[in-house]
């Protein structure tokens, strides 16, 4: 069965697939052209995708009628059509779990860097303005006993959560579709409305699956409504926040500060203002980016691409459903 893998990834997913007697193809130069990238999806029965720039929509499965399964080295699949994958019979793999200690810690890290302008001040001793001393200047805020609001509590915001109650005692409110008793058990996370959690949260912290038809569900109309000392945090995806509207919120004085390991657009526009406010912190999209969730992603992957090749389950699956028809 031939793999087509469009970048590289850890060493121990490319042995697991090769013991595995699979046929795999990483292409020398990865930095492919959507052209490229199609041209190979064409010739292979099964893709492990690395990023989330290239789509698997109608027009996608239309084209690459060999495709058979695709297995994500990420756990976001908003740039799958699952319902297409569905009723093609496609199974879509996705690696959860193994990278929500890693992202959470970006959040945990774009909290607190904002909330003592770490980033801002970093520049500034880079560029030699190491001010003097002075007791009313670069002051930051300290976050004990404060209200974390999370959006969208599943594993990733579980740990945020989790990490901010341990070092901040913080109280944990979040709102989600469903209730998360775990975290109402473990953590006394209090569900709330999503208007209660825009209002009530110092720091809003946003670990949801993004949906299309939440497309900059945080704009002016939101940011409005938060507190004016609350940091925005998104570690999520980019097409969350409105980042025109950001902008403006925090240059108006509206919130207190942003920490973003996603953009809108990702990568973000050298020239974007946002770049240059003292109380944001932007990060190139690095939440899974350590050693050991990179080697995670690439065994769960694998998994998956030598399941479907042995005819079974793939173990980690976004469209489980697909599986019921058969
Ligand atoms: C990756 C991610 O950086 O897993 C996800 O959903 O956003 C990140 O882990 C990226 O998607 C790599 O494929």
């Amino acid at each position: 069965m031939k793999v087509f893998i469009n970048k590289r990834i850890p060493e121990i997913g490319i042995k697991m697939l090769e013991e595995n007697g699979l046929e795999i193809f990483i292409p020398e130069n990865d930095n492919l052209s959507q052209d490229e990238w199609l041209s190979y999806c064409k010739e292979t029965d099964a893709i492990l995708s690395v990023g989330g720039e290239f789509k698997y929509d109608k027009d996608f499965f239309n084209e690459c009628p060999n495709v058979k399964a695709v297995a994500l080295y990420s756990v976001g699949f908003d740039h799958v059509d699952i319902k297409e994958a569905n009723q093609r019979h496609i199974p879509v793999g996705n690696t959860p779990d193994v990278l929500s200690k890693a992202t959470s810690d970006v959040a945990f890290l774009l909290m607190q860097s904002v909330a003592r302008r770490a980033s801002y001040n970093f520049e500034k001793v880079k560029s030699g303005n190491w001010d003097a001393f002075d007791p009313l200047q670069a002051l930051g805020q300290e976050l004990y006993g404060k209200t974390l609001g999370i959006f969208g509590l599943g594993r990733i915001g579980f740990e945020m959560a989790k990490k901010s109650q341990k070092a901040f005692d913080m109280n944990v409110i979040y709102h989600n579709r469903h209730r998360n008793e775990e975290a109402e058990n473990e953590l006394n996370a209090k569900y709330v409305s999503f208007d209660e959690l825009i209002e009530q949260s110092d720091v809003l912290s946003v670990h949801a699956n993004y949906k299309p038809e939440q497309k900059e569900l945080f704009n002016a109309s939101v940011f409005e409504k938060m507190k004016p000392d609350a940091i925005f945090v998104n570690t999520a995806r980019g097409g969350f926040h409105h980042q025109k509207d950001l902008y403006e919120a925090l240059t108006s004085k509206q919130i207190w500060g942003a920490g973003l390991d996603v953009t809108n657009p990702e990568p973000i526009f050298k020239d974007d203002p946002i770049l240059e406010l003292s109380n944001v912190c932007v990060l190139p999209h690095i939440g899974s980016a350590t050693v050991e969730a990179r080697n995670g992603m690439a065994k769960l992957a694998a998994e998956n691409i030598i399941a479907f090749s042995k005819g079974e389950k793939m173990p980690h699956c976004a469209n489980p459903d697909v599986y019921n028809n058969e």
